[in-house]
């Protein structure tokens, strides 16, 4: 129509520059529209355009104008944004521009946002994780295995001493982390500091009576000055890690306590809850893939990441891939149109979490599959244990150490009572 200009948002064959960030989406127009009425419309609604041409266009804005410059027939769009768009280090904005309006747009049915290249002038406007794996190996003196924790469950009900109790169990019987749960936060039978106070006791004598070093992931999730709060709280008593809800507190808190955390020698734990309500999806929302490249410019150390043999829905290839992206200094997409190559210029990297379902019986699927560089975290399979999360801590190590030995786990069970008690009670099943 007269009044409209999307169609000069669209430049097929363009060819962006390096210091471009592009974005990779897959549209599904709505009924009586083109892909290309589409794809004016996202580059123009998430750049400098609205929905008629205007009197007031400057040409700072024409020059800044998004371009869609690829489209193909099975509904793949790839937009260039020119990094003048973009506030450097906030990641808040570019929610704003890349994944805000053009969700709700009517002439799109259907949308997802499924990776961006970020342009170097655009990552080196981040710090990223303050200590990144070598950090957290360093900080446990775990450097060869996986790094091990554990949910205390029930995941809230327990009070600070019962907390305490169990955290000691967990922590004596081999596991090296603590892990508050996403939804335990401070409660009214279970106040943060109380249970830190129980916590760090439990911490003080599983240390003494392994000689290893422990930690709790201290679950500061709150109204930001609160997560100010709780974090020096964490660290005046000597832990060295700290949770965050990433998706429930927003990026803009975690970029303020990102930075605090640093100051206080604090690495990051980032829990997803949240995530799957907009990355489930496989025609809208966002990729969960995209979400962990961010969180890793916004400097998180750890990231649940899903597993191939836990309870939570995983596709593999996306696990790889995110895998990768997470961990490498470059990440190159190989055959996989969804994905763009990612340079990280530095940015340290982020320790990935297999969680969810997890136990004894499934660790050797899960190793081989997604390596030894994990954190992984045994809940229920620990705390579930016939014999009680002491024992449930030993199996998973016994199931670790006939892993690395090369022992099938039947075998190793008929030696080590933990690991026989776990196979009985879960054998290899894949919970779901
Ligand atoms: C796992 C967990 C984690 C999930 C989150 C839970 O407990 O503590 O929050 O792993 O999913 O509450 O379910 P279990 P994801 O070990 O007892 O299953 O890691 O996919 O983000
Ligand atoms: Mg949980």
């Amino acid at each position: 129509m007269g009044f409209e200009w999307y169609e000069e948002f669209v430049k097929e064959g363009y060819i962006p520059s390096d210091n471009e960030l592009i974005a990779v989406f897959k549209v599904k127009p709505a009924e009586g529209q083109t892909l290309k009425d589409a794809a004016g419309r996202i580059a123009s609604e998430s750049s400098v355009g609205t929905w008629t041409t205007l009197s007031t266009l400057t040409p700072k804005a024409r020059e800044i104008m998004a371009k869609a410059y690829y489209l193909s027939k099975d509904g793949l769009v790839k937009v260039a944004y020119p990094i003048e768009l973009f506030e450097l280090g906030s990641i808040p904005q570019l929610f704003s521009s890349v994944l805000g309006n053009i969700f709700g747009m009517k002439a799109i049915d259907k949308l997802r946002v499924l990776d961006i290249r970020f342009p170097e002038k655009y990552v080196r406007s981040f710090k990223g994780p303050s200590h990144g794996i070598k950090g957290v190996r360093e900080k446990l003196k775990v450097y060869k295995r996986p790094v091990l924790a554990t949910v205390p469950k029930p995941k809230v009900g327990m009070t600070p001493e019962e907390y305490g109790k169990a955290a000691y169990e967990i922590l004596a019987g081999g596991m090296d982390l603590v892990k508050d749960d996403e939804n335990l936060t401070s409660l009214p039978f279970c106040k943060f500091e109380d249970r830190a106070k129980a916590v760090m006791k439990a911490i003080d004598k599983a240390e003494k009576e392994t000689g290893e070093r422990k930690g709790w992931l201290a679950n500061i999730t709150a109204e930001t000055n609160e997560m100010i709060k709780r974090l020096k709280l964490v660290a005046d008593y000597g832990n060295g890690f700290i949770m965050v809800d990433i998706l429930t507190t927003g990026f803009a808190a975690l970029q303020t306590i990102r930075n605090l955390a640093e100051d206080y020698g604090l690495a990051i734990h980032a829990h997803r809850a949240f995530h799957a309500a907009f990355t489930r999806l496989s025609e809208h929302g966002v990729t969960f893939y995209l979400i962990a490249k961010i969180a890793r410019l916004a400097g998180v150390d750890h990231i649940h990441i899903g597993t191939n043999v836990g309870k939570m829905e995983t596709d593999l290839k996306e696990l790889r891939a995110t895998e990768e992206v997470i961990t490498k200094e470059e990440f190159e997409p190989g055959d996989d149109i969804t994905k763009v190559r990612q340079k990280w210029y530095g940015l340290k990297p982020v320790f990935p979490v297999a969680s969810g379902g997890l136990h004894p019986g499934v660790l050797p699927e899960l190793i081989d599959f997604m390596g030894s560089d994990i954190i992984i975290q045994v809940g229920g399979g620990v705390t579930g244990h016939p014999d009680g999360p002491m024992a449930g801590g030993k199996a998973v190590r016994q199931a670790l150490e006939a892993y690395y030995s090369g022992t099938p786990l039947e075998e190793y069970a008929m030696t080590h009572k933990e690991l026989r008690k776990a196979m009985e009670k879960w054998g290899k099943i894949r919970p779901e």
